[in-house]
């Protein structure tokens, strides 16, 4: 662990007495239990915070006690000092939030993108920390402040949403050991795990469906990609669905080293979002930076600006190239 970057953080938060603590655009269990958890840390110290996101928690993840306190806007006449901002590997990544962040206020970057840009006035980055839901349990222990179920449960959500359920390469005996304590505050997996993924609305299973008869594999099957036409959105007249998990079906495929999911905007046809997953040796982080996008080794993002057809040429020609490579 990064220990002087995180006394460093530390430092800042017991030096400043109000906060906004952010995340990124379109919010998943890190964003929010990691904002929550951080919350928690500096009302515990005594300080005042607001947490700020330009999108809305989704649904999954309202059942964490505060998530309602996640707002879009700055309350009237609140200047803070400090920006906490979370799960961000580059500073844009928190949208329209940004207009907050002048130059008086102090940024205060926690994140595990390996990609982070080390953009705050302090940065702490532990690139193999599953979630920043770990590394604020860490905050808690070396502050000596408790952690009460409702921060556990926000914590516990953030890791066991980045991890995979626990099934990633991020997922190390750390986490597991973080997790046992979390688990020791009286929560229940069982009950956390039917809230974040068992909770689906029927029509994200439709959705499924559709994404899945659109798999195909190619390069001696080493590589699989589904795509999420905006006719496929629309038909049901539903644009608003959760589709993050569907990477897992092609990435869970015999053989597969990476796996592509193609979703083209509804709002927008020409701008396509990109995700990445792959099993074992090729860096997915590097194919999405060649678009401008980032991540993780094993599991990465990246938007593109034209149609869906010129965006899967191009994803497919390049993710190609590193398979030649690579194996
Ligand atoms: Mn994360």
């Amino acid at each position: 662990m990064n220990n002087d970057e995180m006394q460093a953080v530390i430092e800042e938060l017991k030096k400043r007495d109000d906060f906004i603590i952010t995340a990124h655009v379109n919010p998943e269990g890190d964003s929010v239990g990691s904002q929550l958890a951080f919350f928690s840390i500096l009302k515990k110290i005594g300080k005042n915070a607001v947490m700020l996101s330009q999108d809305d928690v989704p649904d999954n993840l309202r059942f964490l006690a505060g998530s309602d306190l996640i707002r879009s806007a700055m309350p009237e006449g609140f200047r803070p000092a400090a920006a906490v901002v979370l799960d961000c590997p580059v500073i844009e990544r928190v949208g329209v939030i940004q207009k907050y962040l002048e130059d008086r206020i102090t940024v205060i970057n926690v994140d595990h993108h390996v990609s982070n840009e080390m953009y705050g006035d302090v940065s702490w980055v532990e690139p193999k920390m599953s979630s920043v839901g770990e590394m604020a349990y860490h905050v808690f222990k070396n502050l000596g402040i408790t952690i009460d179920s409702d921060a556990a449960r926000a914590m516990y959500a953030a890791i066991v949403t980045d991890t995979g359920m626990f099934n990633y390469n991020n997922t190390s005996g750390g986490t597991h050991r973080v997790v046992g304590d979390l688990i020791d505050k009286g929560i229940s997996p069982g009950l956390m795990h039917r809230e974040i993924f068992e909770e689906k609305p029927m029509m994200q299973i439709k959705m499924l469906g559709k994404v899945l008869t659109s798999t195909q594999v190619e390069e001696n099957d080493l590589l699989a990609y589904v795509t999420l036409t905006r006719k496929m959105q629309e038909e049901d007249g539903v644009t608003n669905i959760a589709t993050d998990e569907f990477i897992n079906y092609p990435r869970s495929i015999k053989g597969v080293a990476v796996a592509v999911f193609f979703k083209e905007g509804v709002n927008d046809g020409s701008q396509v979002s990109v995700s990445f997953r792959s099993n074992g040796r090729i860096n997915v982080n590097e194919v999405a930076a060649g678009f401008g996008g980032g991540g993780h080794k094993n599991a990465a993002g990246c938007l593109m600006y034209c149609d869906l057809a010129e965006a899967t040429r191009k994803v497919l020609d390049e993710v190609k190239r590193f398979i030649r490579e690579k194996i």
